[in-house]
């Protein structure tokens, strides 16, 4: 009775770690709540496993029990029982059972994972089917959709109930593309190309991580699947397609001349497609985070600018203290302007 004192005395430490490690948190980054064909399959085979192993412990511990029980010393009884050695029937059986357990949870899993890093396109779309080049890079992401041609980063549009192919692959180091959400987790390696197709059942907003430990930005390695009805992602696309329209206000074009001034653009592509050594800001108006994790406001992005290190270490965009407040101003300005939204 002393040890259950003892563990209940714990019950509300082992609350406050699942409330902080975000496991009771509101967000979509979980794989228990699965929004697609992809992640309800694995999600359906984990449910699978649990129930097998359910199954098995129940049944050990059951006849352990009824052994301990019955079979136990009691008063009166003074002679050592018979000494058994070896039962060939209860040898095949606890060998068969198991052979049968692992059949179940195999034959599922090998035909699954196949299944899962096909490379078909969506039948029902055929020749449409989006097909998105997915690069990892120390600390973000850059999708490239190279038959519409452009470069998204951070962000990655997809239309909802289609399958949509990824081609995975890292710039630097290992990386891995994870969207609990919508579906399991695949490494982006160095000179390997990795396959992974995602399909969202409904729309909405599927946050997305870095699984990888990558360096020491890792842990704000994320990213955002948006998922659009098909006639809003054909806007959005033209909209990214489109040549990126001189900015109206004048500060946000004396903010245009301090990104041209201060060589953001040599790390930044604003339209265009191509790997570049930061992401592309063609819609980063339309962001809602900065960096992958910082909420998007003014304050923020100015904090970014001065000095970037001080938000996500390790990151490899220099600092740029220098920016007087006025420039600071216009950039962000011109920054505000750069969006594919319709409004
Ligand atoms: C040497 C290359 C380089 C230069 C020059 C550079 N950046 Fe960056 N920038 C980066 C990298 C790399 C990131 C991604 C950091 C991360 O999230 O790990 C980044 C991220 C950003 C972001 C966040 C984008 C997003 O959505 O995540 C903004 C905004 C930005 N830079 C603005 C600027 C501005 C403005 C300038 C010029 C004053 C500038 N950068 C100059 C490399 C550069
Ligand atoms: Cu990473």
């Amino acid at each position: 009775m002393k040890l259950w004192k003892t563990a209940w005395r714990f019950l509300p430490l082992s609350l406050l770690v699942l409330v902080l490690t975000g496991c009771l948190g509101e967000t979509n980054l979980t794989a228990l709540d699965p929004k697609g064909p992809q992640s309800q399959w694995i999600f359906d085979n984990m449910l699978l496993s649990v129930y097998v192993m359910a199954f098995v412990t129940i049944v050990v511990f059951a006849i352990f029990f009824i052994i301990l029980a019955k079979y136990r010393r009691k008063p009166g009884d003074d002679e050592i029982p018979e000494q058994v050695h070896g039962n060939t029937a209860l040898e095949i059986t606890w060998t068969v059972i198991p052979i049968i357990l692992l059949a179940i949870l195999t034959v599922p899993t090998i035909t699954g994972t196949f299944m899962l890093a096909d490379k078909e396109p969506d039948p029902n779309v055929g020749e449409d089917t989006v097909r998105i080049k997915v690069t990892g890079h120390q600390f973000w992401w850059q999708f490239d959709y190279e038959e519409e041609g452009f470069t998204a980063g951070q962000e990655v549009y997809i239309p909802v109930g289609e399958k949509v192919l990824f081609e995975l692959h890292a710039q630097d180091v290992i990386h891995s593309f994870w969207v609990p959400a919508l579906g399991g987790k695949v490494d982006t390696i160095p000179g390997i190309t990795n396959n992974l197709w995602l399909q969202a059942d409904e729309p909405g907003v599927f946050k997305g991580k870095c699984a990888e430990l990558c360096g020491p930005a890792h842990a704000l390695m994320d990213f955002k699947v948006i998922a659009l009805e098909r006639d809003e992602y054909n806007a959005w696309v033209e909209g990214m397609q489109a040549e990126v329209a001189e900015p109206t206000e004048t500060l946000a074009q004396q903010g245009r001349a301090v990104f041209e001034a201060n060589s953001c653009i040599g790390c930044h592509a604003v339209g265009g497609v191509g790997t570049a050594a930061g992401p592309a800001l063609t819609n980063f108006a339309d962001r809602e985070v900065i960096a992958g994790y910082l909420e998007n406001t003014d304050e923020n992005l100015a904090a970014w600018i001065h000095n970037p290190e001080s938000l996500k270490q390790g990151n490899n965009m220099p600092a740029f203290p220098d920016i007087s407040d006025e420039d600071m101003e216009a950039l962000i300005a011109y920054l505000r302007s750069l969006s594919v939204k319709e409004d």
